[in-house]
């Protein structure tokens, strides 16, 4: 069983910048951790990665090829994954023995609520390889500054866990700008807890631009509350305990906390209930030897695949 989490968000998200925070702070709590870059439109890359999307597929090249822009483009390359999937299966395979994985994906959002590529990249790479992933949804806090760029934030988050189907958590990025963009309309915790969106609406129909689009906001704020599913972490990708709470959160979302633990149900249950508040470092001891024990079971399991 491997671990790991799918980072995803518009472009200048953060998600780049956040593999790279991400790796480091879980390599000093003592993974080990492999990041694999499946953005064919990243330039530099701030981290070693283990796998490349560029060694498979170049944007440049499918753009010129293909006559097409960089939106096309990048459907294009999604969609060559996909029917190449066995690069990137053969690519993990020794890195899944012992590693947490990071996947650096594309910044188009509708490769993550709309088209089926990447998620059938995800989805069978979670059947034949047997992961326990985690999608982290990076939105720039700068949405919060204006009450229309919020609501297609809710939007496009629930739309994201709609269509990702895993276990989900959306991040408020750079939440150390926040205070830049001038005073918020309400406290932050109205922006992370999405409770009750009727103030927003309210706020959004004092703006002449915005009122004409009244009807337009109460069905989407109506849809985001109904599902009652989006709500915001916040993150400073510099800030240690900002990626350590997060950490927290995403261990819960995908497993790692249970892992190695043999217990019973109602103690898993207590565990799942209780405050995400343990011992990283003596869950990467326990998660060293369970996957060290899994190793053969892992081989077992999936030579027949
Ligand atoms: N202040 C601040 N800047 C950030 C943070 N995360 C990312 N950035 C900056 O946001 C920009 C876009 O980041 P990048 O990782 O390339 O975004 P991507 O397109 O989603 O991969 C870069 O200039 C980063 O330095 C953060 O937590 N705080
Ligand atoms: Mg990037």
């Amino acid at each position: 069983m491997v671990f790991g989490q799918v980072v995803i968000g518009p472009p200048g998200s953060g998600k780049t910048t956040y593999c790279n925070g991400m790796s480091q702070f879980l390599q000093l709590i003592g993974r080990k951790v492999a990041v694999i870059n499946l953005d064919p439109a990243n330039d530099a890359l701030p981290y070693e990665c283990a796998v490349n999307i560029e060694d498979l597929i170049k944007l440049s090249d499918v753009m010129m090829e293909h006559g097409l822009g960089p939106n096309g483009g990048l459907v294009y390359c999604m969609d060559y994954l996909e029917k190449n999937i066995d690069w990137l299966e053969a690519k993990l395979k020794p890195l899944i023995k012992d590693h947490y994985i990071l996947f650096d994906f594309p910044g188009q959002v509708e490769l993550f609520f709309l088209h089926s590529s990447a998620k059938n990249v995800i989805m069978k790479l979670v059947k034949k390889l047997n992961l326990r992933l985690t999608a982290v949804h990076l939105v720039d806090a700068h949405l919060c500054s204006d009450p229309g760029k919020y609501v297609s934030a809710l939007l496009l988050s629930l739309s994201t866990m709609l269509h990702m189907e895993l276990p989900h958590i959306n991040v408020l990025s750079k939440i150390d700008l926040i205070e830049s963009y001038g005073k918020l309309a309400f406290n932050l915790d109205f922006y992370t807890d999405v409770e009750n969106l009727s103030y927003l609406q309210y706020s959004l129909d004092q703006d002449p631009r915005s009122a004409k689009y009244r009807k337009l906001t109460k069905e989407i704020c109506d849809v985001v509350e109904d599902y009652s599913l989006v709500n915001f972490a916040t993150l400073d990708i510099q800030d240690k305990e900002s990626v350590g709470n997060l950490v927290k959160l995403i261990d819960k979302s995908n497993g790692y906390i249970f892992a190695g633990i043999e217990a019973s149900a109602v103690e898993f249950s207590k565990i799942a209930v209780g405050p995400v508040d343990w011992d990283y470092y003596r869950v990467a001891a326990v998660q060293e030897k369970y996957m060290k024990d899994d190793e053969n079971f892992d081989d077992d399991e999936h030579s027949g695949d």
